[in-house]
Formats: structure tokens, C-alpha cells, sequence
């Protein structure tokens, strides 16, 4: 595709705020470009690359081709650096491409090099993610919260004299010596601030409802999982209820919720709600906060996983790394192993938790050990506590774990964060490195 030839360019030729990034008249053609930064493992950015190509696919995309990098650090400019580029822009020629995806999120400048140089759009994982939530959005509330999202997304990416020119006149057009970016990002801003008043009327309501079954005394769980696991028709399998389930990501945007009665008689407000995603974009996760809270404010997480799935831990990582940044890292865990159906044989991937309950939403099997854990977890009063214990402090995390059940334990740079269920006298002695 020549230079000069008309391209849609990313953010370039939309017309209105909540236009997708990838054409949907007819199926794009789309080179994937992951990159392994630092010691990255190049197995790993082929398998985000895999999932990447199942996104595009979801958005009504075709895989023509991918290139898989090593950096030490991502180049300022054009992320991959302007040699690699070149071989990108060799590939997309040789395949027809429409659009380059990149696995990881651009910068603005980035971005806007990289399309000068490729001579066709260039976008991101979040983008096709945000394509997905928008195709898949149908009540107000989840339409609401995922332009408020793309809206967020487009913002700092606005260029000069391109984006929303057409919507010039009238109300709001451009003032003495205000220049049409200015006018635009003006607009833009308009309409994430209505949005946001928006979602904060429905959120409102919705609280109402939630202290109402609060002074019920009913208690409270929340279904979370890695997209596709299962969690739907889990649902479905323990409320007898009918809500969508599809072999498609993201396909539940909106949480519903249905009761359900344990064997021991308790009622429990069973709700199930949107999917994570490794690299789940920031602005989508705070655009559904008011959808979120209700896994933050759960008594108790089903934490649905594929277990017939690549690789099961690394699902079970990046939902763990979603719940601790909605503030719901400390909320009971039972992980719940779906689609056992599936193993023909195979072993479960227990991996370090023994305490996971296998299941398949499909058959039934296994449900009733899940409904009996549901109901243990439930009376057991022990609380979830999350604490920092430097890589130095090694007895402090043995006695954490004589102490209670460890939940997680990630290193980061100051050491270990430690998730972990104690009972009241054990988690006020180790107060010291509770955090929270
Ligand atoms: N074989 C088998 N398939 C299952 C099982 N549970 C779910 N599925 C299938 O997996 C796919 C995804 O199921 P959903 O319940 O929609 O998954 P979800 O976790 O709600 O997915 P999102 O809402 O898109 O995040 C569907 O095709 C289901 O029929 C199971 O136990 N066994
Ligand atoms: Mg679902």
C-alpha cells in the first residue's frame, strides 16, 4: 500500500467519539507485533500473541501475519525501533495489511510514528479490547461505561486538525484563538464528564439496592475469572438461570445476579460479571468501578479458571492481579477448576492449591463439593489479610504460614505480598505487616 494512498488511520478519519478501531464493513487484515522487553521468554509473548489473535478474531479481524521482537527496553519513538519497523512494513506489504496490532499499549507519539512509517493504521491490544466491550455492550450502563472507557483511551491521542473536524459548527465551535485540537479535546471532555454523571446516577441507585440486601443479612458472592472460563454457565449450572453464554470473550458485560440456597439452607446473592484479561486496559477497569464493587464488597469469590486451558497459573496470576487492583485482593477465595469435562484423563493442574475444587458447568460434576466449600467458606470467620514481608524476614513468612492459609504470594521489589486467610488472633500479631 503506497504512503500517499488513504489509510484510516487509528484515530485519524473517525467522525464520532465512539467509532471502532477496527472496520467492521469488512474483515481487516492484521499483522500482530509482540515484543519480549528484558528477559522477557519469547514462549510467553508467542502465547499473548496466540490470545492476541483470538481478540482480533472476536473483533471480526484475520491474522495475516505476526513478527515476534527481543528489546531490551521499548524504543521511545516507535516502540520497536525504526529497523524493525521497516521489516513490519516489508510483512504488511507482502500480506495486504490493513492494520498493525501491537501487544502491548503505545504511547500517542509511538503510535502516531509507527502509522507514518507503516503507511496504514497502527494500534494496540487495548484498543481491539475496547472494540470488543463496545460490540458486546447492550444495557445503558455497560454502553455508558465502555464509551466513557474509549473516550479516555482517545483523549491524549487527539491529533491536530484530523479527529472530529467534520463535527465543527454550531455550539461549542471554536473560539478566538482556540485552535481546532482544542475545540475537539473541549468536546471530548464535555462528554466524558456527562458520562461519568451518568454512571454515578446508576451506581447511586444500585447502592441503594445493595445496603437493602445488606440489612437482609443475606450474604454475598461474586463469580470472577479469567474471559471464556465457564463463569456464566456456572451460573447458570447453580442458579438454574438462563444467562448468555457464548463461546466468545467478554461476552458478559453486565453483572447479574441470582439467588442461590446452599444445603445448609443460607441464601447467597450469587452474581456474575465481566471477564479479566492478561493486561486488562486501566481505562476499562475503572470505567466498570461501579460493576467491580460488587466483587469488592463479595463475602466470598468464585474464582472460576479453564482447567483445560495452556496454562491455567497464568489465568489464575493476572485475575488475582486485576481483584487486588479493584480492591478486592482480600476477599475469600475458592478457586473453582471448570471444564473438567475436558481433561479426558489429564491430571488437574492443581499447581499449590489444594484447597480448589474441580467442577464442569457443562455436566454437573462436582457442583455439590463446590456448593459444600461455598457454604464452609462462608461460616468459617476467618478474614483475608494481605501483607508486605520483605525477602530479608523469611521466618516471618513461615509464621504466616503455621499460621493460616496462604492465598498468594507474589515478589515485587520490596519483597513478597503475601494473601492470606487468618483468624482474628493471628492477624493482629503479625499486624506489623498487614497492609490495608
Ligand atoms: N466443555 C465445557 N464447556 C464449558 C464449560 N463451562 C463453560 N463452557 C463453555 O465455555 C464457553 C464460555 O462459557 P461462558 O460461561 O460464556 O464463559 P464466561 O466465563 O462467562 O465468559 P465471558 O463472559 O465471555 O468472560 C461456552 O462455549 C461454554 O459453553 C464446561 O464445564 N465444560
Ligand atoms: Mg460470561
Amino acid at each position: 500500500m503506497a504512503e500517499n494512498q488513504t489509510h484510516r488511520g487509528g484515530f485519524g478519519t473517525h467522525g464520532g467519539e465512539s467509532d471502532a478501531f477496527i472496520e467492521r464493513a469488512f474483515r481487516e487484515k492484521i499483522v500482530l507485533v509482540g515484543v519480549a522487553v528484558g528477559g522477557g521468554d519469547p514462549a510467553r509473548t508467542e502465547a499473548d500473541l496466540d490470545e492476541l489473535a483470538q481478540l482480533i478474531a472476536t473483533a471480526g479481524a484475520d491474522e495475516v501475519g505476526r513478527l515476534v521482537q527481543r528489546r531490551g527496553a521499548p524504543d521511545p519513538s516507535t516502540y520497536i525501533g525504526r529497523g524493525k519497523a521497516g521489516e513490519i512494513l516489508a510483512v504488511c506489504e507482502q500480506a495486504d495489511a490493513d492494520t498493525v496490532v501491537f501487544d502491548d499499549e503505545l504511547s500517542p507519539a509511538q503510535q502516531f510514528n509507527l502509522e507514518k512509517i507503516l503507511g496504514r493504521s497502527a494500534i494496540d491490544r487495548t484498543a481491539v479490547i475496547l472494540d470488543i466491550f463496545a460490540q458486546n455492550a447492550s444495557s445503558q450502563e455497560g454502553q455508558a461505561q465502555v464509551e466513557l472507557a474509549q473516550l479516555r483511551y482517545r483523549l491524549p491521542r487527539l491529533r491536530r486538525g484530523r479527529a472530529f473536524s467534520q463535527q465543527a459548527g454550531g455550539i461549542g465551535t471554536r473560539g478566538p484563538g482556540e485552535t481546532q485540537l482544542e475545540v475537539d479535546r473541549r468536546r471530548l471532555q464535555r462528554r466524558i464528564h456527562k458520562l461519568e454523571a451518568q454512571l454515578q446516577d446508576i451506581a447511586k441507585s444500585r447502592g441503594v439496592q445493595s445496603r437493602s440486601r445488606r440489612r437482609s443479612a443475606q450474604s454475598a458472592a461474586a463469580i470472577v475469572g479469567y474471559t471464556n472460563a465457564g463463569k456464566s454457565r456456572l451460573l447458570n449450572r447453580l442458579t438454574d438461570s438462563g444467562v448468555l453464554v457464548q463461546n466468545r470473550l467478554f461476552a458478559t458485560l453486565d453483572a447479574a445476579t441470582r439467588r442461590l440456597e446452599l444445603p445448609g439452607g443460607e441464601r447467597v446473592m450469587l452474581t456474575d460479571t465481566v471477564g479479566f484479561i492478561q493486561k486488562l486496559p486501566h481505562q476499562l477497569v475503572e470505567a466498570f468501578g461501579s460493576t467491580l464493587d460488587v466483587v469488592a464488597e463479595a463475602d466470598l469469590l468464585l474464582h472460576v479458571v479453564d482447567a483445560s486451558g495452556p496454562d491455567p497459573e497464568a489465568h489464575i496470576a493476572a485475575v488475582r492481579r486485576v481483584l487486588r487492583e479493584i480492591g478486592a485482593g482480600a476477599v475469600p477465595e475458592v478457586l473453582v477448576y471448570n471444564k473438567c469435562d475436558l481433561l479426558a484423563g489429564r491430571d488437574l493442574p492443581l499447581g499449590a492449591d489444594r484447597d480448589a475444587i474441580a467442577v464442569s458447568a457443562a455436566t454437573g460434576e462436582g457442583i455439590d463439593k463446590l456448593l459444600a466449600a461455598m457454604a464452609d467458606e462462608l461460616r468459617s470467620g476467618g478474614i483475608v489479610v494481605e501483607l508486605r514481608v520483605p525477602y530479608a524476614r523469611g521466618e516471618v513468612l513461615a509464621a504466616v504460614q503455621r499460621a493460616g492459609h496462604v492465598l498468594a504470594t507474589d515478589p515485587d521489589e520490596e519483597g513478597y505480598r503475601v494473601q492470606a486467610r487468618l483468624d482474628e488472633a493471628s492477624a493482629s500479631r503479625l499486624s506489623e505487616w498487614v497492609v490495608g
